[in-house]
């Protein structure tokens, strides 16, 4: 009995332009666009493989050695929609293997601790689609395939391409039109670089998902963030990633970051992600750009205390120096290719 198999990899994505918000929470179609880095193959992301037989009894999952369920609503949706993609291919050309009537065995594994406390889920719905989509053949036109893993998490979309990426938010209803697509490639800014900065690695107070849903129900300020805020800014980001003009792209990345923390805090009941730690570098960010009279850093924050510092790889041993003697020179940081250090901060 034959075992056809296929391997893809998917990094972890940073917005720095947020998705924070639901229009439709079954299809993950969002309230306002977003843009993030997606980080080189080299740094932080998920490998999986994809098997599929005849001999197999029930779609499985291992994720980092541990069984674990694929029975969840959003991981249904990605399935289906790459078995029907899998079944038309086999309705053109009969002599293909029938995989999308087989079951499938998946292995996925993350090269960063789960403990670091980074979100996966956008890289691992990322990797599962991509390697099932090599596995099924399908065409590899990555805004198609980031649709899939849109639906099985939101920021999943955006790790389908390497680089600066959009995910446009689209006007259908039936969430067509809300895909990633490139910005620019990382090799448009070979010198930009982030620091992570691991505050706690607990699990998230408040989960993303119940976090935005609970922002759009109850924040006034979401509105205006919405309407008025992120379509601008949308727009500013792609134009200062296209002239490679990082104080403005740091100066937006740091305003949307407060933006989201100040629509969080605005919800009802509040929700807070920032910590007291969170807050400290923050100060120390903006402190440094005081010192050198102009944005070298810029910090981002995402559901979690945890801190992402984008700088340019010109000012690395300033950017670094600072976090080093803040935080401690010796020890835990790992070092990695485009991500220059992580750390555990507290
Ligand atoms: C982002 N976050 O743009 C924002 C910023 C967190 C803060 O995307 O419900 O795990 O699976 O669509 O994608 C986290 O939300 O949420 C997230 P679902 P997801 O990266």
């Amino acid at each position: 009995m034959s075992i056809f198999t296929a391997s893809s990899t998917a990094p972890v994505n940073i917005a720095t332009l947020k998705y924070w918000g639901k229009r439709d929470t079954l299809l993950n179609l969002p309230t306002n666009s977003s843009i993030s880095v997606t980080l080189s193959q080299n740094d932080l992301r998920t490998l999986t493989t994809a098997a599929a037989s005849e001999a197999f009894e029930k779609d499985q999952l291992w994720l980092n050695g541990k069984l674990e369920s694929l029975d969840s609503v959003r991981t249904q949706a990605c399935l289906a929609d790459l078995r029907r993609l899998r079944a038309e291919v086999e309705t053109s050309d009969a002599s293909l293997p029938k995989l999308s009537q087989f079951k499938l065995h998946i292995v996925s594994e993350n090269n960063f601790p789960t403990a670091a406390g980074l979100a996966s889920s956008a890289a691992g719905f990322a990797a599962l689609v991509s390697a099932i989509a090599k596995l099924y053949k399908l065409p590899q036109n990555m805004s198609e395939l980031s649709k899939i893993a849109r639906k099985g998490s939101g920021s999943a979309c955006r790790s389908l391409f390497g680089g600066f990426v959009a995910w446009e938010m689209g006007e259908l209803e039936n969430g067509e039109d809300s895909k990633a697509v490139e910005v620019a490639p990382l090799s448009h800014w070979p010198t930009m670089k982030a620091a992570i900065l691991v505050v706690s690695d607990d699990k998230k107070d408040t989960p993303s998902t119940s976090g935005m849903q609970q922002t759009v129900a109850t924040s006034d300020l979401f509105q205006h963030r919405i309407t008025e805020v992120v379509p601008k800014r949308f727009e500013e980001m792609k134009r200062a990633i296209a002239a490679n003009d990082f104080e403005t792209f740091g100066e937006l990345t740091m305003k949307d970051s407060n933006s989201f923390h100040a629509v969080c805090l605005d919800s009802y009941p509040p929700i807070f992600y920032l910590n007291d730690t969170s807050k400290q570098i923050i100060k120390l960010v903006h402190r440094l750009n005081e010192q050198e009279g102009k944005i070298i850093a810029a910090y981002t924050f995402d559901a979690g205390p945890n801190a992402v510092i984008y700088y340019d790889e010109v000012n690395e041993a300033k950017v670094l120096g600072l976090l080093y003697s803040y935080f401690g020179a010796v020890g835990g940081w790992e070092k990695h290719e485009e991500v220059a250090a992580y750390k555990k901060v507290t």
